[in-house]
């Protein structure tokens, strides 16, 4: 198989690019494929000594860790399995590797169809749920409120400008959901109709702040001011560790092609003036203030967003530094 210098597998780079594009997507998913992608590292190296294989698992972790900045479901799950690399050989080094990236996996699953019951008690038969981007934490709460016989119907906000609302008016109506698609712009109007706000993380942070798709924040302040109640689905490798020692969640800015593609803006500064002051700013994410949130919902319960910090601390301690440091 093929490898860098560094001895990463071509997998690991490919994994590496798919969600650098988004072609691999939503926190849990980018988590569920990192650790896929440290084991077949693990299961592909060629490393002579056991040093050489803990080098080369730490390049394919940094490999991964440095496409996109927000989730930290990323560097959550590369901690999670470089921390279970344990043996004196080679060999052992690779089993056990490759053991802890799938009891991750299976734990990743788990963790979402706990929370997805638990986000299910929080909806009622007849419920009107409005969504926000396309998070596989949240549809696992309307899925498992369907599973409980409970009829729900769903406003999805189209989300751009990448337009994962598509994907979760897809998935919805393959779970046989009414669905009213509109675009974002609608959302104030169409709160009227709405029991829930219901909405996933790519991020938590210890204060409660909740770092999700751009657009989350304002629809979340519409929804205060119309007394719709927010809810965030949000398994706890959603939870950002740095944030405890008052790091802030680095908002990730994304290609202002997927605003504004290059035809659309030849046409906006095709003028006397050129396009040298016509700037697009794309960012991917924003922060909801704890105050705008009314549960945030993980695998261990429901909790007030101002109370996550204690979760937090018992999951992981006081601090903790780079996914490959020890
Ligand atoms: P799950 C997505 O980000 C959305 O912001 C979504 O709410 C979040 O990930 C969580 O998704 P992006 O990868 O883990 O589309 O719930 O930028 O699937």
């Amino acid at each position: 198989m093929a490898t860098d210098t560094s001895g990463v597998v071509s997998a690991v780079e490919s994994t590496a690019e798919d969600i650098a594009a988004m072609e691999i997507r939503g926190a849990a998913t980018i988590a569920d494929a990192a650790a896929e992608a440290l084991a077949t590292q693990a299961s592909e190296s060629t490393a002579a000594s056991p040093e050489a294989f803990r080098e080369e698992l730490r390049a394919a972790a940094r490999t991964l860790y440095e496409t996109r900045p927000t989730a930290v479901s990323l560097p959550n799950a590369l901690r999670y399995v470089l921390r279970g690399m344990e043996g004196e050989t080679v060999s052992e080094l690779r089993a056990a590797t490759i053991a802890r990236a799938e009891a991750f996996q299976r734990d990743l699953e788990q963790a979402q169809s706990t929370l997805g019951e638990i986000g299910a008690n929080r909806l009622r038969d007849g419920d009107v749920v409005m969504t926000h981007c396309h998070s596989t934490d949240a549809l696992a709460c309307i899925e498992a409120a369907l599973e409980d016989g409970k009829e729900i119907e769903a406003i999805v906000k189209e989300t751009r400008p990448r337009k994962q609302g598509h994907i979760t008016a897809r998935e919805l109506r393959e779970l046989g959901v009414p669905v009213t698609l509109i675009v974002d712009n609608a959302a104030r109007r169409y709160l009227d109709r709405a029991d829930h706000v219901l909405v996933g993380a790519d991020s938590i942070a210890a204060d409660g702040s909740v770092i999700n798709k751009v657009g989350t924040s304002g629809l979340a302040v519409n929804a205060r001011e119309r007394g719709v109640p927010v809810m965030v689905a949000a398994q706890t490798i959603k939870l950002h560790p740095d944030t405890m020692t008052g790091h802030t969640v680095e908002i990730e800015m994304r290609d202002e092609s997927e605003v504004l593609p290059e035809v659309e803006r030849a046409e906006i500064a095709g003028g006397d003036h050129g396009d040298d002051e016509l700037q697009v700013e794309n960012p991917a994410f924003d922060v909801t203030p704890p105050r705008h949130v009314d549960a945030i919902v993980t695998e261990r319960g429901q909790f007030p967003p101002e109370s996550v910090v204690t979760l937090m601390r018992e999951l992981f301690g006081e601090s903790t530094g780079e996914p490959w440091e020890p």
